[in-house]
């Protein structure tokens, strides 16, 4: 198994590989997903892969930048370095009750449905879509939110019964603020080991933090909504168990320390929180701007998974306001102290293990990648699940990590394709965008976009375990060269 991405295991190629991707590994290897701005990711296990469902970050050609998203993206991974982008899961189109916008998700699985949370813009509510699989599609049939403004114990009420107004009339805040009023969004759900499931949300102030029983439909809440003790708290809310501990993590003290990630803990899942402390400070690379998180295990490990405007960055977005709206997510390792407290959690940029290599004598899916530079993902055929990457152009590429040639490694690559005009190809390189070229495939028209054709060539035959990139180059860096499903190798 390979123990990092970077160390090649054949000696006898180390000395040229060091040599030629000395630009490479001066490159971050996080975030996780670079061909869409995500945010707010949610983690689940499921079936020996792990799920992140995600803010879609989108530009609005009426409005310009805000947070105006529309649909929910899922990616999974079973190796943690490999991301598979599952494409939009959800779409705001599909609520009932009419959601405008699909915020910050958290996905439950319970008794063989998923079931995924999200906000309406700017806090109007949270509904709730189901499906029979963690990659959807999602539809929320209810004709109203879980939890909205009237659900009892959302809006603080005066003496007289009537909700308590900040100084513009809005609901929800302390009395006479500047503050916004209540967000009722950013839902996390707990299903706890009795059964008994949790929502924590809200968000704007302090005092908006919020949590309720959901009755065992999960579709429905029940009873009225309580006020944790959450100091500094924002928004983001999330809650895991560790040792019959429950964490209530949360976005806080915004103003003062942006978007510091915090929690309290507490024996008992709706009230006794206390101890607080801080799980991870704003992190590199977000310009002091929001963050949102999840906690989850993965094959008996915890991670924490976050967002920065990593990818802003690299795609050379130089305007501060318009990369507040343009995230990317990230996930690093968490740790527990002996007494149960969390650990200040070490940002990194590489610092995750690959769990298992990638097979590539086997059919291969080309949305799965550990970076896809320049691309995009698209269902092949409306209405399947098959997706394939697309909007490949002159010098965009995709990296694999650890792809083990086992056994004296492969002579052909193949791949799944389909081109309009045939004028462009891949470079097949180990190790770095300009690492070693063991190979070069031309892709000759395919008639259409719709007609496909598996296309094969001859590569060096080398054995051992490498980070693979297939580099495409065209005549034109404006035309899009060609699409690909998937790829694969022979002896
Ligand atoms: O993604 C929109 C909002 O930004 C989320 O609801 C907040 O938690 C913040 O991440």
């Amino acid at each position: 198994m390979k123990k990092n991405c970077s160390s090649p295991r054949n000696i006898k190629w180390i000395l040229l590989i060091l040599f030629l991707c000395i630009h490479h590994t001066v490159n971050a290897d996080y975030p996780i997903f670079w061909q869409r701005y995500t945010a707010d990711p949610s983690g689940i296990e499921y079936n020996g892969r792990l799920y992140l469902f995600c803010s879609h970050d989108t530009y609005d050609p009426k409005r310009g930048y805000g947070y105006f998203m529309n649909d929910i993206t899922c990616i999974s991974t079973d190796d943690m370095k490999n991301w598979t982008d599952h494409g939009e899961v959800f779409h705001a189109k599909d609520s009932k009750w009419g959601a405008k916008m699909t915020w910050a998700p958290c996905v439950v699985h319970r008794n063989g449905k998923f079931y995924l949370y999200y906000g309406d813009a700017n806090g109007g509510g949270i509904g709730v879509a189901v499906s029979d699989q963690p990659t959807g599609p999602y539809i929320d049939n209810q004709d109203h939110p879980v939890v909205g403004m009237n659900t009892p114990g959302v809006l603080l009420y005066d003496d007289n019964h009537q909700p308590i107004k900040n100084k513009k009339g809005v609901p929800g805040a302390i009395a006479g603020s500047e503050n916004w009023g209540m967000w009722c969004f950013d839902p996390c759900v707990l299903i706890d080991d009795d059964g008994q499931a949790y929502m924590y949300f809200g968000g704007a102030h302090p005092d908006n933090s919020r949590i309720i029983k959901l009755k065992e439909n999960m579709v429905e809440a029940d009873g009225v909504a309580i006020k944790p003790n959450t100091p500094g708290f924002f928004e983001a809310s999330f809650v895991h168990k560790y040792k019959n501990k429950y964490y209530l993590s949360y976005a806080g003290h915004y103003f003062s320390k942006p978007a510091n990630i915090e929690y309290v803990m507490s024996d008992k899942p709706m009230e006794g929180f206390n101890n607080p402390g801080v799980i991870l400070p704003n992190p590199p690379v977000n310009d002091g701007f929001n963050n949102h998180h999840s906690i989850f295990q993965f094959k008996g490990e915890w991670y924490i998974a976050y967002h920065n405007r990593k990818v802003a960055y690299e795609n050379n977005e130089q305007d501060h306001r318009s990369r507040e709206y343009m995230r990317s997510v990230c996930i690093d390792r968490l740790y527990y102290n002996e007494d149960g407290t969390i650990q200040t959690v070490k940002t990194t940029r590489d610092g995750l293990k690959q769990l298992k290599n990638i097979d590539p004598y086997q059919r291969n899916e080309a949305e799965t990648m550990a970076k896809g530079y320049g691309i995009n993902t698209e269902f092949k055929v409306k209405g399947s699940s098959n997706r394939i990457v697309n909007s490949i152009h002159d010098g965009d590429y995709l990296k694999i990590c650890g792809v083990h040639f086992a056994n004296g490694g492969a002579s052909k690559f193949s791949a799944s394709l389909s081109s309009l005009k045939g004028n462009g190809r891949i470079e097949i390189r180990l190790e770095g965008v300009n690492g070693l070229l063991i190979g070069t495939l031309p892709v000759s028209s395919t008639g259409s976009w719709d007609q496909w054709q598996t296309m094969t060539t001859a590569i060096k035959q080398l054995g051992g375990v490498y980070d693979m990139y297939l580099v495409f180059k065209g005549d034109s860096d404006k035309e899009e060269l060609f699409r690909m499903d998937y790829w694969t190798f022979s002896k």
